[in-house]
């Protein structure tokens, strides 16, 4: 039920593995399945602008009347995080948790509604464990034997991607640029023993000075990357899911890689109907990212006192597919644009009927979350201030402001 006088449409979304808009669900109820965080270092602004994307879809669906299922990972066990550890000397679990503990405040600042079902890696081990056995022995999985390991070791297992025909349909990459985003995005192309070079690793056998679970039959170990967010889809969503999303960094390998292995595991042939990936934020002339250092912490905004409508705003001032640059100036718009909207939307200043707007807040939802129209809509709206005395009958700015809570998540008071 929304909150709002009618009913939005169903968004029609721009999948990247048809290169289409197409609607986002098909019944009474949508599921999403969204990438999280590797907890090393706090959220920043290409993080938030990512999670703000699929806030919206979610908004759009509650609006259209839509039940939603919203299944997201974590990566609380992964290279990166544990290289973050050794390098500062904090415990890396110490570090997970109070990463992950900032994200979760960070998000809640910003108004992202929290997905339905949150898990980690850690936790999914048993379920990972079982699935690789069972593609070990359904022939999608082989092992690789760790050099230098003493002798009685399992060894590490990989996918062979050759026993996957449809791999690679998401992306249809030529075979250079995916060895060459393979290489750059964490794979090992040049692992010595590994049938195809693009196979990817689902289990790691154990390493001195490396955390390891039981692997049970695979033995001691770790989870590889993609298969962690294939089993924690499937744990937690129906097959196929609606959307299944992230920035578009993970497109290849990771989307392509674990769809790979969900395939491999539950024999649906297509396990997402649709890619949904959000564009790359950059700061200083890069993609913000931890590797690299150049980050916005959402965190040290809202420290300073910046109000978390118009980080919001700012982020959402873009549409979700444009790779852009963050130059602090969009703050400083969003910050006057929400006094402003705060002024006129909140005035009892005689107005037209706000239902125009909202409509077409709705439309340019609907139309592949284009947020930038929608902003243009309510700016529209409170152009046509008509300067009037106050009078408490007109005040026609309420449904307006619901709209804009609902919709962008954006709160006026
Ligand atoms: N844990 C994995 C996914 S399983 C991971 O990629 N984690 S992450 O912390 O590196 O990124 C979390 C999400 O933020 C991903 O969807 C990623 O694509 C997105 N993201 C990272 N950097 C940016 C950026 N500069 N702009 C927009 N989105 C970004
Ligand atoms: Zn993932």
């Amino acid at each position: 039920m929304s909150v709002i006088p009618g009913q939005g449409d169903i968004p029609r979304i721009f999948n990247s593995a048809s290169g289409r808009l197409e609607p986002s669900a098909t019944g009474e109820v949508a599921s999403l399945y969204v990438c999280g965080i590797t907890p090393y270092d706090a959220t920043h602004l290409g993080h938030a602008a990512t999670y703000l994307a699929f806030d919206l879809l979610v908004r759009a669906w509650r609006d259209a009347g839509i039940t939603v299922r919203y299944a997201q990972g974590l990566t609380d066990v992964d290279d990166p995080l544990l290289e973050r550890a050794t390098i500062t000397g904090q415990d890396w679990r110490a570090l997970a948790t109070s990463q992950t503990q900032l994200y979760r405040t960070d998000m809640a600042a910003l108004r992202v509604i929290p997905p339905d079902f949150y898990r980690g890696v850690i936790e999914t081990i048993p379920h990972i464990v079982a699935g690789v056995e069972r593609l070990l022995d359904s022939g999608y999985a082989y092992r690789v034997p760790v050099e230098d390991a003493p002798p009685g070791t399992l060894g590490d297992v990989y996918a062979d991607l050759s026993a996957d025909p449809a791999f690679a349909s998401q992306t249809r990459l030529d075979p250079f640029a995916a060895d060459r985003l393979f290489a750059e995005r964490g794979g090992d192309p040049d692992r010595p023993g590994k049938r195809g070079r693009l196979d990817p690793l689902l289990w790691r056998a154990e390493r001195p000075g490396e955390p390891s679970w039981d692997g049970r039959t695979l033995g001691r170990g770790r989870p590889g990357w993609h298969i962690e967010c294939a089993v924690i889809t499937a744990d937690q969503l129906d097959l196929p899911v609606d959307v299944q999303g992230g920035g578009s960094d993970l497109a290849f390998p990771h989307h392509e890689m674990s769809t790979s292995h969900l395939r491999a595991l539950s024999g649906v042939e297509r396990p997402a109907r649709l890619t949904m990936h959000t564009g790359m934020l950059s700061f200083g002339g890069q993609k913000m990212s931890k590797s690299l250092g150049n980050l916005v912490f959402v965190n040290q905004m809202l420290e300073r006192g910046v109000n978390p409508s118009a980080i919001r705003l700012a982020l959402i001032g873009h549409h979700y597919r444009e790779d852009w640059e963050w130059t602090g100036q969009e703050l400083v718009k969003a910050e006057a644009r929400l006094v402003k909207w705060r002024e006129v939307i909140g005035s009892v200043k005689p107005h037209p009927s706000s239902a125009g707007a909202i409509a077409k807040i709705r439309a340019a939802l609907a139309n592949d979350l284009d947020t930038p129209t929608a902003i243009a809509a309510v700016d529209e709206w409170v152009g046509q201030d008509q300067g009037g005395r106050p009078d408490r009958t007109t005040y026609a700015g309420a449904d307006l402001r619901r709209a804009i809570d609902a919709l962008l998540g954006v709160k006026l008071y």
